[in-house]
């Protein structure tokens, strides 16, 4: 069984959003061909309460970028983002709903950041998402959305570690690139960790 693992694709990480993506719409279309071609759809929402550690608002003095440990583990500080039930952390209205089994929703612990859609950033606490997938009989799953080195690239090393087959559509997410090269590391990565890449054409 073949799961599509949909990250992120909500309104602030796109064009126009707090903590936008260039061209993130872009994939919007792509991922929406995709979706019919899977035994199971499910969706991740980056879903953060107003006071969350991860924003930079929330520590005075610090601005979007710096670094601090939060959880026990390093902590990037962002742009306030997805806050919970505001209309920047909705999924874009293109992006076609109607396939998916179920929404992981992440992040909502105040003291501790969660990119990927499996666990949290110190891998202590557990979105179900493994074990909702494995109950399925799914053993493959091929991951899309936001952010290429960050959100997409910690689900792709987590699905990894979890024993699924991993598959990143390289096409299907673009990265934040706080960093020039970012993206190109990210996909690095995922390939040396054992994810399959390739275009959404070869699928
Ligand atoms: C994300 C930064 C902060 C993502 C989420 O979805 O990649 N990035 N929160
Ligand atoms: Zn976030």
């Amino acid at each position: 069984m073949k799961a599509l693992i949909i990250v992120d694709v909500q309104y602030d990480f796109l064009p126009g959003g707090a903590l936008a993506v260039k061209e993130g719409d872009k994939i919007i279309p792509v991922i929406n061909s995709l979706q019919p071609k899977f035994d199971l759809v499910v969706a991740t929402q980056d879903w953060h309460p107003a006071d969350h550690g991860s924003f930079a608002s929330n520590h005075p003095g610090k601005k979007v970028g710096d670094f601090i440990k939060l959880g026990g583990v390093d902590q990037i500080l962002w742009p306030e983002h997805c806050v919970q039930e505001s209309p920047g952390a909705e999924f874009h209205a293109d992006l076609d709903n109607s396939y998916w089994a179920k929404v992981f929703r992440k992040g909502m612990d105040q003291n501790l950041d969660s990119y990927s859609g499996f666990y949290d950033n110190n891998r202590k606490q557990d979105t179900g998402l493994a074990a909702y997938l494995k109950g399925r009989g799914v053993d493959e799953v091929v991951v899309v959305g936001l952010a290429a080195d960050y959100c997409v690239k910690f689900t792709v090393l987590d699905a990894i570690h979890e024993g699924f087959k991993t598959t990143l559509i390289k096409d299907a997410t673009k990265a934040v690139n706080i960093q020039e090269g970012d993206f190109d590391k990210a996909l690095y990565e995922m390939q040396q960790a054992g994810a399959q890449i390739i275009l959404s054409d070869n699928f």
